[in-house]
């Protein structure tokens, strides 16, 4: 078929902005050289699924070669639209557009090393991994939820710098699981909410997942849903190149997030295993890819795009050059401390000096007024310090507004009618709060932190894992941490929590023992770039134990003496986190009136004392012949620190409703208990 002529039009020759259109045969042999390429690579790597690039390829060669802003040459060009495939296990689609696009890193090479180690074609999108995907999706329904994020985040950041910065859509490609996870419905009602109207979600709608039809498990009228949720919705061909481009034009002229509903045939072209389960996550075969080839007409051989194709993608892919580049004289005419402060901001790079004199006036105050306090007042006091200070955090809460002391004085609401604003009302959201916290993350310009109780975090914990698989600084502000939180009982007790977070490879898990370690956990979260964070807060009050003014963030370690033995060496070491930090104080008190010599530990944060160098770490551990590790919590995870043989006084099964002092009592976590458990140690080993 034709020449170059046939793809690349005038306007898209001399990179207008107006959508370039291509005859019916050309947009088809575009679409065809994704199918080919997903068949082809699904089938090296002998896994995949090759069903959702061959019925999402009309869909994304009209988003990506008429609508979507961003340039190929630039992938983290800050005001690109965003392009979220949630549903993660069609990857291939995204890698071939990547490809055919011209991103410099998605190489052909690449698309042959599909889901093969080291590759940057995992079998599921990775943030970042190669830049142009835009969130880790596969998890269904995150990506979605993630969207709503970003469009939060544009919204904010426009509304904070202006539309000649900030100006951009976020689409979303998501499949019918991604509609049928819970997720979607937090994220649909708060997108629909906030009138995120730059939002438009594409659902590849092609009434398969993998146990077959659709009709096994779902009859849900998704327009109706999502109308109800106050979106815009409309159904479409979505094999038709100019009814998807209508609805996509129609989509952002609405004032309302948008849903199209694409009618797709999922692995369009296969010509026995279209339109079935079969197509969604294995490899064609042979025969069948054959037989596809020649029904789409494509005569090109494995791996190889025709050139006239491979220079339409790449005219594709240079579209918005020229938007790109007014944008970057938008931003080169901004005033300079305008300018400075938006480029810090995407950048991700902290107001050091402000954040300093933050932390440093927080830790002064507190040494000249102690405070006792429950550490989640003390996180709103210095909350209301670092939020002054660090103007791009965004907080929120689940609905425990109150509880979670997230939101500082004066912090207004963000809302539909006020997106400045810098608190988020999330609503009971837990999982779709978290998700859409990744969003903002990803998109840049916002430090994301906001509100549940510990004990919910089971409901947001998949959002929060992907926030550690991705590196994104996302800080979770989890209170009522024990039963400490009293009457509610157990149903709201977290007793396993702290050890299931814990386990989570990158997330940084705080728990601080007052007001003092509170404020230097907080700065340690915002410093750490890369890593997700959990802070743990007491809804109960707890003596100030740090007293006095030290400039050095002793938390840093992860662990450190907050007491030293007296009166000779240490006999015993007292390890605990959080509240029970002040009761490992009074057993080392109890011993110290029997003679016995014993320090206390404090221990702040697990995975930093972890990887703290050994000699540090040892040093923090001590030489004491007993170790005892009090928390109000299941003991897994402390041996790492007391040992196997170490005493742990703690929680072996759920809590009970009842004050919480009472409980504390109840359970046995009490300093005396501790005392005990120590001599008890010491007298086995004299016995020895
Ligand atoms: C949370 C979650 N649960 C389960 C899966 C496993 N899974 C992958 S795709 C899929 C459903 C496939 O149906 P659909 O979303 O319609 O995709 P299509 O078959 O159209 O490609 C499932 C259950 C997953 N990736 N994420």
């Amino acid at each position: 078929m034709g020449s170059a002529d046939q793809f690349v039009t005038a306007s898209m020759a001399q990179g207008s902005e107006a959508p370039a259109v291509v005859s019916r045969a050309a947009h088809e042999r575009m679409a065809n050289a994704i199918r080919a390429l997903a068949m082809d690579a699904v089938e090296q790597a002998k896994s995949g699924h090759p069903g959702l690039p061959m019925g999402a390829a009309d869909i994304a060669t009209i988003l990506f070669t008429r609508f979507l802003k961003f340039d190929a040459a630039d992938p983290h060009w800050p005001d690109r639209d965003r392009f979220v495939l949630s549903a993660g296990h069609g990857s291939m689609l995204l890698y071939a557009l990547l490809h055919l696009l011209g991103y410099e890193a998605m190489t052909m090479e690449e698309i042959k090393h599909f889901r093969q180690l080291g590759s940057l074609t995992a079998g599921h999108p990775e943030y970042g991994h190669p830049p142009g995907v835009e969130t880790t999706t596969g998890p269904l329904g995150q990506g979605l939820a993630n969207a709503v994020g970003m469009a939060i985040a544009e919204r904010h950041l426009a509304a904070e710098f202006g539309a000649d910065a900030v100006d951009h859509h976020t689409f979303v490609l998501a499949s019918d699981g991604d509609l049928m996870e819970g997720i979607s419905h937090e994220a649909i009602a708060l997108a629909g909410h906030l009138r995120l109207a730059k939002l438009i979600v594409l659902f590849d709608d092609n009434g398969i997942s993998i146990d077959g039809p659709l009709s096994l498990a779902d009859s849900v009228d998704q327009l109706q849903r999502f109308e109800a949720c106050g979106w815009s919705a409309t159904r479409i061909d979505g094999h038709d190149p100019e009814a998807i481009a209508a609805a996509i034009a129609w989509a952002k002229s609405t004032d309302r997030p948008t849903l199209i509903a694409c009618r797709t045939t999922i692995g369009f072209g296969a010509p026995t295993k279209a339109g079935t389960k079969d197509s969604h996550g294995s490899p064609l075969g042979p025969d069948e890819i054959r037989a596809a080839r020649q029904r789409l007409g494509w005569t090109a051989p494995p791996f190889e795009v025709p050139a006239d194709i491979r220079d339409a993608w790449r005219a594709a892919g240079q579209r918005s050059r020229p938007a790109r580049l007014s944008w970057d004289k938008r931003i080169a005419s901004l005033a300079a401390d305008k300018r400075a402060e938006f480029n810090r901001r995407l950048a991700g790079d902290l107001p050091q000096e402000a954040l300093a004199a933050a932390v440093r006036g927080l830790k002064e105050k507190l040494a000249s007024a102690p405070k006792e306090i429950a550490t989640r007042a003390a996180s709103e006091f210095a909350l209301e310090a670092l939020t002054a200070a660090v103007p791009e955090m965004i907080g929120g809460s689940a609905d425990l507004t109150g509880s979670n002391n997230t939101r500082p004085k004066g912090m207004a609401a963000l809302s539909a009618t006020h997106p400045s604003g810098r608190f988020i009302h999330f609503g009971v959201r837990e999982h779709g709060m978290a998700a859409a916290m990744n969003g903002m993350a990803v998109h840049g310009g916002i430090i994301p932190y906001a509100g549940t109780f510990l004990v919910f975090s089971d409901y947001s914990r998949p959002a929060i894992r992907l926030a550690a698989l991705m590196g994104q600084r996302v800080i979770h502000v989890l209170t009522h941490d024990s039963i400490g939180l009293g009457e509610d009982g157990p149903t709201h007790q977290p007793v396993e929590h702290l050890a299931a977070l814990r386990a989570m490879p990158n997330l940084l898990v705080f728990r601080p023992c007052d007001a003092v370690e509170t404020a230097e956990c907080w700065e340690l979260a915002l410093r750490a770039r890369t890593s997700p964070s959990a802070l743990v807060l007491t809804r109960q009050n707890l003596p100030q134990l740090r007293t006095g003014f030290s400039p050095e963030n002793r938390c840093a370690a992860g662990a450190y003496e907050l007491v030293p033995a007296e009166g000779g060496e240490a006999q015993v070491s007292f390890f605990a986190a959080g509240s029970e930090v002040a009761i490992a104080v009074e057993a080392r008190r109890l011993l110290a009136a029997r003679g016995v010599a014993a320090r206390v530990v404090s221990v702040p944060c697990f995975r930093l004392f972890g990887s703290a160098p050994a000699d540090v770490s040892t040093a923090i551990i001590g030489t004491a012949p007993v170790r005892v590790g009090i928390e109000a919590a299941v003991r897994q995870g402390w041996d790492a620190i007391i040992g196997s043989d170490g005493a742990f006084v703690g929680m072996t099964g759920f809590g009970a409703s009842a004050p919480g002092r009472e409980l504390y009592r109840h359970f046995g976590i009490m300093a005396e208990r501790c005392a005990e458990a120590a001599m008890a140690k010491l007298a086995k080993r004299s016995n020895r």
